[in-house]
């Protein structure tokens, strides 16, 4: 009797007990795997509750360009696209609460999408979704190791009527007939390694190879190759500006993330990075030849890409960090709305999407409407490219960046800095730290340098730029001293 006493006390000790108090960041709850375990069945729960027992909703598991131990949770929402923000403080209320003050209700003929990377505890985590999706009632469709865009596929799928897309038949064919009819077959063949940065992404590549006209992509770096993120893929060159693992400069190279949503692309032995502003550049510039377009941007877009853009499209507009603002504003500019994020997160959105122009059609097939996706990013890039006979060279000589830095500061509270509401590019509080920003910023020649808590990281993050690399790291690095 004891025992039972003992382990009844222990039970209702436990269901009592607050688990992490995760917050909603960015791109979703990303945390140390250990810390994920509740919160990841609440999420599966939340997402059968946000169908509405009607609809079809998706998680997918993934810390995309986090290091290996980190994972993580993307809400996918009715639509195809990310959680509506509205929805992210229940989100949290419900991944935070003690089991004890958790009410599930019944959501029977609900759909939940449930799909992952190729991280160790995915497929654990995944279950764990799977769990809390299962006390609702409504039914789980696993789709496996997927890449992120192709999840954002399937519930967009889904709910325009598709029987199952769970095979992810209809993303692929609709990547290659779409590419297909914007290059004719018998087009001289260009092989492009993508640096898949040893996750899913080398999965997709492969399914693809053969099937492309003039086109062989080369998964480098696939699973198993390397630690995932370590060393290699979008993030790691885009903020580091170094080669990924395996690069070998006399091949064309594109790197991807962990997830498959990022892409940049990098070429030579001075190492060149054509990062996400110089991708929105290269479709800004041919895709307006026949429509309007506007472009959305960060405040992490280098100063030289927004003046190149100024002249060029008939919109430009700057968001807040993150894929759900700087979605929300392209798919509300223009005919065709641009935005990408300098680290390679980005689409194209067709806007008019029952009648692009004729010739614009297979690129409104190709570019994912839902959310960034490298592998469909990495042929938009490849036709346009094909379409002007250029090689990266051309590409990048459109615009010179502007020399910048980023740098990241652990502090201990990062929520005491409060940036301001529109671009994120000013902080609100302490007002002392933006003055001395400030202070920095005038004394360095075309100098310009914000810093803001990141949304998926324990860190604060430092950006400038300046007329010179050498002047761009020292603002950086004394930001950075401004911070600690
Ligand atoms: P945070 O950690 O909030 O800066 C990062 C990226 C975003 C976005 C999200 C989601 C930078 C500077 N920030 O957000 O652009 O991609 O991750 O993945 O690259
Ligand atoms: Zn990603």
């Amino acid at each position: 009797l004891a025992v039972a006493a003992t382990a009844v006390f222990v039970w209702k000790k436990r269901r009592r007990q607050r688990p992490p108090q995760l917050k909603y960041g960015t791109a979703g709850f990303r945390a140390d795997a250990k810390l994920l375990w509740v919160a990841m069945e609440r999420v599966g729960i939340l997402a059968a509750i946000r169908g509405g027992g009607k609809k079809a909703t998706g998680v997918m598991v993934t810390a995309s360009h986090n290091p290996e131990r980190d994972n993580g949770c993307k809400i996918v929402d009715t639509d195809g696209g990310m959680l509506a923000e509205a929805w992210e403080g229940r989100a949290e209320e419900l991944a935070r609460a003690p089991e004890a003050e958790v009410r599930v209700p019944r959501c029977d003929d609900g759909v939940v999408v449930v799909g992952r990377d190729t991280r160790r505890h995915s497929r654990g985590l995944a279950d764990r979704v799977k769990r809390g999706v299962a006390r609702t009632g409504a039914r789980v469709l696993d789709v496996g190791v997927v890449t992120t865009p192709q999840l954002h596929h399937c519930v967009r799928e889904l709910n325009e009527g598709a029987a199952d897309a769970s095979d992810l038949f209809g993303y692929y064919r609709k990547l290659v007939e779409a590419y297909n009819r914007i290059v004719p077959p018998g087009t001289p063949t260009v092989e492009l390694c993508v640096d898949c940065a040893g996750g899913v992404g080398a999965l997709a590549v492969e399914k693809l190879r053969g099937l492309l006209n003039g086109l062989e992509l080369v998964a480098v770096n696939r699973v198993g190759d390397v630690e995932l993120n370590r060393g290699c893929g979008a993030e790691f060159v885009q903020k580091e500006r170094k080669p990924p693992r395996n690069y070998d400069p006399r091949r064309r190279f594109c790197c991807i993330d962990g997830d498959a949503d990022r892409l940049v692309y990098c070429y030579g032995r001075d190492f060149r990075v054509l990062d996400g502003d110089k991708i929105a550049a290269l479709l800004a510039s041919y895709l307006g030849e026949y429509c309007r377009v506007g472009c959305v941007q960060t405040a992490y877009a280098n100063g030289a890409s927004t003046a190149y853009l100024s002249t060029r499209v008939d919109s430009l507009a700057t968001a807040k960090t993150g894929v759900k603002h700087v979605h929300a504003k392209a798919a509300d500019i223009m005919d065709v709305g641009i935005y990408f994020e300098p680290n390679g997160h980005g689409t194209v959105l067709f806007n008019n999407a029952k009648s692009p122009p004729e010739r614009l059609a297979p690129f409104a097939s190709l570019a994912n409407q839902c959310v960034g996706d490298a592998i469909a990013d990495a042929l938009l890039v490849e036709a346009v490219l094909k379409l002007r006979n250029w090689s990266l060279e051309d590409w990048d000589a459109i615009y010179d960046d502007l020399p910048s830095r980023q740098l990241k500061q652990k502090i201990p509270d990062r929520a005491l800095l409060v940036p301001d509401e529109e671009t994120e590019s000013r902080l609100l509080h302490p007002e002392t730290l933006q003055l001395a920003i400030d202070d920095l910023v005038s004394k360095t020649p075309r100098g310009r340098a914000f810093v803001r808590p990141s949304g998926t990281e324990d860190v604060v993050r430092i950006y400038a730029e300046a007329a010179s690399q050498p002047d761009a790291d020292a603002l950086a690095r004394a930001c950075q001293r401004a911070v600690a």
